[in-house]
């Protein structure tokens, strides 16, 4: 179904959400009619947030809002449904287009696969009328249901189409750039370089996928490594929590921009406990690289400022290869917590795989390695 008609069809002109890329139809399509716009459009660093925007717009407006994700997201909306949007609460209306990943019998990575069975049901539970749209929901059908949806919003309750892969589509197609030229790849293979036998946690997307394939090609094997490879925005706390109870280990966490700013507040826990073996890279694209590119808010963020007010004891930015290699090659003459923003260009190889051990396995071997 062309994305264009699905819009109408909702009816609203507030969308808020976090980029996922089963929805890139839609994603496009509102960068391109809006991009971002205080009025129409925004990007929030949680789908808990966008709930509590959603909330605003409707306090301001009297209209029910679109909050787009992927899946994933669910975990991040469950609180604000609950105790905030709910009819036992103030019924207030939203309308959700989620993007199911891991969906039963559609072949997924393992961090959707679980997500993937529990969406529906998840929907359900929490009171939201849901419909799944494919590739051969016809344009009547789309109608008959919203009109169906539109007495549930009349209520203050929610309603979700569920979307599957391929279901919307969209003929243009938008480019993200940013200024900066070093790769994120490589990035994190100078800061492999630099952690030598130190533990490594990265963080959910291509970063993780990027770390995988550079261990293969190094044949160094994959025990230094926590891939977070669902969980976005929790890789900081899990280098933490390994951080506090191995003191005599240096722990390095490579983060995303979008995922620190989903859960900024991790950050302040690191400055408040201020382990000395601690050292967060940020990988800066100011984007949603891995899935798609659209952007985070993180163009107006001094990272270095934000770190070193919640208590980090070295923060500074980079954005040359020889820059980062310089301040990499000094980590080891200061106690932590040290914070390393490298800003990056948006893109990625075409080529990139998918880590082919399972999570399991890459469990055991960061523990074996830690000798747990
Ligand atoms: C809670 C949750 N929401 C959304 C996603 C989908 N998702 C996976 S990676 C990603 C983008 C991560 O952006 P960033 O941390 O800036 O890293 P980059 O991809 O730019 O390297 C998103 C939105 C997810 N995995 N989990």
């Amino acid at each position: 179904m062309d994305v264009k008609f699905f819009a109408e069809t909702l009816g609203a002109d507030f969308y808020t959400g976090v980029p996922d890329s089963q929805l890139k139809a839609l994603c496009s399509y509102l960068m391109e009619r809006y991009g971002i716009d205080p009025a129409h459009h925004l990007i929030a660093a949680n789908e808990g947030n966008c709930l509590g925007l959603a909330a605003g717009y409707h306090l301001a407006t009297g209209r029910a809002a679109v909050v787009y994700m992927q899946n994933s997201g669910e975990g991040n909306v469950i609180n604000p449904l609950a105790s905030l949007l709910h009819k036992k609460v103030y019924g207030i209306p939203v309308i959700f287009v989620i993007g199911w990943r891991g969906e039963p019998g559609v072949h997924d990575e393992p961090q959707h696969i679980y997500q993937g069975e529990i969406t529906e049901t998840l929907m359900e539970v929490m009171g939201v009328s849901s419909a799944v749209i494919d590739q051969e929901t016809t344009e009547e059908e789309l109608k008959s249901t919203m009109k169906g949806f539109s007495e549930v919003l009349d209520g203050g309750g929610q309603v979700a189409f569920i979307v599957r892969k391929n279901a919307l589509k969209y003929t243009g197609s938008v480019k993200y750039s940013n200024s900066y030229q070093m790769t994120r790849e490589a990035a994190i293979e100078l800061v492999v370089s630099a952690a030598g036998e130190d533990m490594v946690i990265s963080t959910t997307g291509k970063a993780s996928r990027e770390l995988f394939e550079l261990r293969e090609r190094l044949g160094e094997g994959h025990g230094h490594d926590f891939l977070t490879v669902g969980s976005m925005g929790h890789s900081s706390s899990i280098a933490l929590g390994v951080a506090l109870q191995k003191p005599d280990r240096r722990v390095w966490c490579i983060d995303g921009d979008g995922a620190a700013l989903m859960h900024l507040g991790a950050l302040a826990l690191v400055g408040s406990q201020a382990p000395k073996n601690f050292v967060h890279v940020l990988i800066n694209n100011e984007a949603h690289e891995s899935v798609g590119g659209m952007p985070t808010a993180a163009g107006s963020v001094d990272f270095p400022v934000l770190a070193g007010a919640v208590g980090y004891k070295n923060a500074c930015s980079v954005k040359t290869p020889k820059e980062l290699e310089r301040v990499l090659e000094a980590v080891g003459e200061k106690d932590g917590p040290t914070f390393i923003e490298v800003k990056c260009a948006i893109g990625a190889r075409e080529d990139l795989g998918r880590p082919t051990t399972t999570p399991e396995e890459n469990k055991r071997a960061f523990m074996d390695t830690l000798g747990v």
